[in-house]
């Protein structure tokens, strides 16, 4: 359990409203992030989502996490939404028509992209709560699946062998309208949208989107960002999601620095998940998982780690919370760390209540607004778990009680706070702060 200072009866009512969040998001053997604005099943929620319901329900926890396999696809990619409930989300199905494309999945409708591959760290932390014959048993059932898409991430998204997945989309990312991208991502909007946000700005736009319907237009990316995410999907689905197809279009391509570190230290996880239940990674597989760690100092300049951008092979130098992902991946070399934790540290990244997504003095920063400067707490988690292993569990044990003392002040269980005065903002009944609050107050 992290230090905090807080009393125990808000500890125990904390715990009580995170376990009350996660059994009304729950589908059946899903849980949705949000009951309004996000009612199907995404790939990195129910990951996080597992970590947290290990300590209230290990077997439901497996079933989060096993039911990502049913909507895999034929060629192994795990899609980042499964359209598994009943509600409508503004970028539904049809938007992506899984069901026109030869070698999409099967029984169920999916987007047609993936998400930060957090699944074996899901297993792992699963499987810590399992007794060995029981967690053996689900990491059989678990790793066919996962080893697939772990293969598809390579054969699909690398194929050049550099080591690097390419992402093809924000939303791939997990970080929508962080900066980073969305800088590559304003430049390939088409004309009428690039004119509408010269003339008009928003206004326009807004009354036509359905996604502030819950959480109002400025806590959300700005209609144009969001129209121009939407055509890009177009151009995906015209390319019938085929990395070789969408490689000779105009969406752009990126070299994720988060997604990366994540896959790195999954990776690892999928090695010790094969060797516990007798089986070998493919040498393939070993040797990519090799170049992945190689590569990501690539991505180093400057005192920051960031993401690259596909097609010119330029560093994306817009500091964004996914640069301190590579101590969650483990990369930084023990000379390093202090270093860049001091950059994390630094007032303008942890104001008051752990990392901001995109730094203060930012241009793009709003201390309100989605991926443009609020805290997340998936964030927080993964880089107190990076600052442990980086031998700064002092600074992790910092950001844990700082974050428990955010969710604590806000009064809900919100998307994301903001860094200067913790309020909660986005969506509220969020599955993924319970569940890693629950992980966190254990
Ligand atoms: C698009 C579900 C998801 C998270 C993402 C977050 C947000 C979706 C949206 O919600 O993205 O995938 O519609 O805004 O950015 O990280 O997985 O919680």
């Amino acid at each position: 359990m992290s230090s905090s200072a807080l009393p125990s009866e808000v500890l125990t009512e904390l715990r009580t409203s995170a376990i009350e969040v996660l059994r009304d998001n729950d589908l059946g053997g899903a849980t949705r992030p949000s009951p309004t604005l996000y009612p199907h099943q995404w790939l990195w929620d129910s990951c996080f989502i597992a970590i947290g319901l290990r300590h209230i329900d290990p077997e439901r926890a497996s079933r989060e996490i096993l039911s990502l396999l049913h909507g895999q696809w034929p060629n192994g990619m795990i899609p980042h939404v499964i359209f598994s409930g009943s509600g409508s989300y503004h970028a539904g199905p049809d938007r992506w028509r899984s069901d026109l494309v030869d070698g999409g999945p099967e029984h169920v409708q999916t987007t047609g992209v993936t998400q930060p591959p957090m699944i074996a760290e899901a297993v792992v932390r699963v499987g810590e709560v399992f007794d060995p014959a029981r967690r053996r048993e689900f990491y059989r059932a678990i790793y066919p699946g996962l080893l697939r898409y772990h293969c598809w991430l390579y054969r699909e998204r690398d194929p050049d062998d550099t080591g690097l997945v390419t992402l093809v989309h924000s939303w791939e990312s997990g970080m929508d309208n962080t900066p980073a991208w969305m800088e590559l991502t304003r430049r390939a909007a088409p004309i009428p949208l690039k004119l509408i946000r010269r003339l008009n700005g928003d206004g326009a736009l807004d009354a036509l989107r359905r996604d502030n319907k819950e959480v109002p237009s400025d806590q959300r990316l700005s209609a144009t960002d969001l129209f121009t995410l939407y055509h890009l999907v177009g151009e995906l689905r015209d390319a019938r999601y085929d990395f070789s197809r969408i490689r000779a279009s105009r969406v752009p391509l990126v070299q994720d620095v988060a997604f990366n570190a994540i896959l790195a230290r999954a990776n690892d996880h999928l090695r010790d998940i094969a060797a516990d239940i007798g089986e070998q990674l493919p040498n393939q597989l070993l040797r990519s998982a090799r170049r992945t760690r190689a590569a990501l100092p690539t991505l180093f300049a400057d005192g920051m780690y960031w993401s690259r951008d596909a097609r010119s092979g330029r560093l994306i130098s817009r500091p964004t919370v996914a640069g301190f992902l590579a101590l969650y991946a483990g990369v930084v070399p023990p000379d390093s760390v202090e270093d860049l934790v001091s950059r994390m540290t630094a007032r303008r990244f942890w104001p008051a209540h752990g990392i901001a997504s995109t730094p203060t003095d930012d241009p793009d920063f709003q201390p309100r607004c989605y991926w443009q400067g609020p805290v997340w707490v998936n964030m927080n988690w993964l880089l107190a778990d990076g600052l442990d292993r980086a031998g700064r569990g002092d600074l992790a044990e910092r950001l844990r009680a700082g974050t428990i003392s955010m969710i604590a002040g806000s009064e809900g269980l919100y998307e994301y706070y903001s860094p200067f005065d913790g309020t909660g903002v986005g969506s509220n009944h969020f599955s993924w702060t319970a569940a890693l609050l629950l992980d966190l107050l254990d």
